[in-house]
């Protein structure tokens, strides 16, 4: 069984995990902060903050140079890449790269002794990327809705509704704003696709899990919907790549990768797939019956479905599962950023935001709720303008570190039912799932024991697991290697908790629809 490499592009950094998958050992790990590392970029949190309007845009050439500064980073602190033999990646999903034609043919010609950025950046036909958190899109939804025949019809095709930040609203709305741009573009990638080109050194499809990310896939054969696609813009059908199962190989890699940081010619690459498929396949639930919720950028809440079953509300998703069949995704935009934006308005650190704020507050806060949209929220659609608490007055660091995240989950229970499972235990991963006073909050809104598990960053996890399945590994098998709960990691719901939070619910719903209109 083969030594891979998984690597995963999310908003705030790229990350690389090398894995064993003979011994279930993670060989290697290694990380580059967009804002830390690349501050010439002006993207703290990886994204262009003057961003006007909903529009939320990344530099795609700051990722390609994180790829670069990792791979280089790693190589000088003696990683020996000669012995992987398959890599695979993660992306954020949504995110967009829009191409000249040049690109295909610069990646059959990379020169290892210059940086891919300075060699890639002139193939842009649009120089930043529309990424995941952008909500600018609403007129060109709606107009392709009402091409396809109304949101009821985008989601039955494509498995949700016409969404701002999936690509296909996206792509229209680059179409309509610079037309001459858009006809100069070859290619349009996902952040998944772009990267996984890259490594091949030639323009390679999308995965089911990403592509069902952009409104443009049939959900139900797993190929691009011509309605979908000729609703959004003119002559897109020939400027998407293929769309294709997660498994698929797509050649050695490329010999950039070969010559500048020494991997062997043979090396196999598999096609990208998106942060919250990949992480389905690292937090080893790519079987129904084990729910999912990332507290990353976003919080996310995620499980494999035995068939494709869509949200009558319309917020949550149904995606390609890497490991075949389907995946559902919810997506809460008011996840770490919002617990940040607390954590910074009263100078605390983690440890004070846990152990002064969420252990030292009762289950309930006293009765105070607070809606925690401190950006537009996206589940339930909703601008409040920043938090809302339910009652005026003085409230101290504490209660607000406990009023946002019980918010923020009494919010994620009200907006899952449509998943229609009882679950008996959640698995939390992502930068905020080591937070064990967050965890003890999700135990006990959702009343069950919370785990996590013993490896850093399941998407990037999952990616590698990907790739060691592409060249032939079992899931399984790679599953009870790499997916294993950390001992002494789960957190138990307490005692009385979740009858406190069933007698709030009503009230937390009705506090909602009161901000609705
Ligand atoms: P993404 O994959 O979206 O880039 P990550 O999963 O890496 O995000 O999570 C990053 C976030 O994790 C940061 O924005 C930070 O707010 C949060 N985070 C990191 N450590 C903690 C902690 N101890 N408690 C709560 N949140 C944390
Ligand atoms: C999912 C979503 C985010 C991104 C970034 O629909 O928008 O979770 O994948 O993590």
């Amino acid at each position: 069984m083969p030594t891979v490499l998984g690597l995963d592009s999310s908003t705030q950094s790229i990350s690389a995990v090398i894995l064993d998958t003979d011994s279930g050992e993670l060989l290697a790990e290694a990380g580059v902060n967009f804002g830390n590392d690349l501050p010439q970029y002006g993207q703290p949190s990886g994204y262009d903050p003057s961003g006007a309007r909903g529009e939320v845009h990344s530099n795609p050439m700051m990722w390609v140079e994180g790829l670069d500064l990792l791979l280089g980073k790693m190589k000088a602190e003696g990683v020996d890449f000669s012995h992987i033999s398959a890599v695979s990646g993660s992306g954020q999903q949504h995110g967009s790269v829009y191409l000249k034609s040049c690109f295909g043919k610069k990646l059959a010609s990379l020169d290892a002794s210059q940086d891919l950025k300075d060699q890639l950046a002139g193939c842009l036909t649009r120089t930043s990327s529309p990424i995941w958190m952008d909500s600018s899109t609403a007129e060109e939804c709606a107009e392709i809705a009402e091409t396809v025949g109304g949101n009821d019809e985008v989601c039955r095709r494509s498995g949700s509704i016409m969404v701002e930040r999936f690509t296909g609203s996206q792509i229209r709305k680059f179409f309509k704003t610079e037309p001459q741009a858009y006809a100069e573009t070859e290619v349009i990638h996902l952040v998944s696709s772009f990267f996984a080109s890259i490594f091949a050194g030639k323009n390679v499809a999308i995965d089911h899990g990403d592509g069902a990310g952009m409104n443009l896939m049939s959900l139900a054969s797993g190929e691009w919907d011509e309605a979908l696609v000729s609703a959004t813009a003119e002559g897109l059908a020939e400027k998407l790549p293929a769309v294709a199962l997660s498994a698929t190989l797509s050649g050695s890699i490329s010999s950039y990768f070969v010559e500048k940081y020494g991997f062997s010619s043979e090396c196999e690459t598999v096609i990208w797939s998106g942060d919250n498929p990949c992480s389905l396949i690292g937090m080893g639930a790519a079987m129904p019956g084990k729910i999912v919720i990332s507290l990353g950028t976003s919080d996310t809440l995620f499980a494999a479905m035995s068939e494709a079953k869509t949200d009558p509300q319309g917020f949550g998703h149904a995606f390609g599962n890497p490991a075949g069949g389907y995946m559902s995704l919810i997506c809460f935009k008011n996840g770490s950023l919002a617990r940040e934006a607390v954590k910074n308005e009263f100078d605390l650190e983690w440890s004070a935001f846990e152990k002064e704020g969420l252990a030292e507050t009762p289950i309930g806060n006293w009765g105070l709720m607070m809606l925690p949209f401190y950006e537009p929220e996206i589940t339930p659609l909703l601008d409040t303008g920043g938090p809302i608490f339910s009652e005026e007055g003085e409230r101290s660091a504490a209660q607000v570190a406990r009023a946002v995240v019980e918010g923020q989950f009494l919010n994620m229970r009200l907006h899952f039912s449509w998943l229609e499972v009882e679950p008996t235990r959640i698995s939390i991963t992502g930068g905020a799932s080591q937070n064990d006073g967050i965890a003890q909050v999700i135990a006990n809104v959702f009343g069950v024991p919370v785990d996590r598990l013993d490896v850093p960053g399941s998407a990037g996890i999952g990616a590698g697991m990907r790739a060691a399945h592409g060249v032939g590994g079992d899931l399984t098998d790679l599953e009870s290697k790499f997916s294993q709960v950390q001992e002494g990691s789960t957190v138990n719901p307490e005692e009385g908790a979740k009858e406190v939070y069933n007698a709030m619910l009503p009230g937390f719903k009705g506090f909602l629809e009161s901000q609705s209109g």
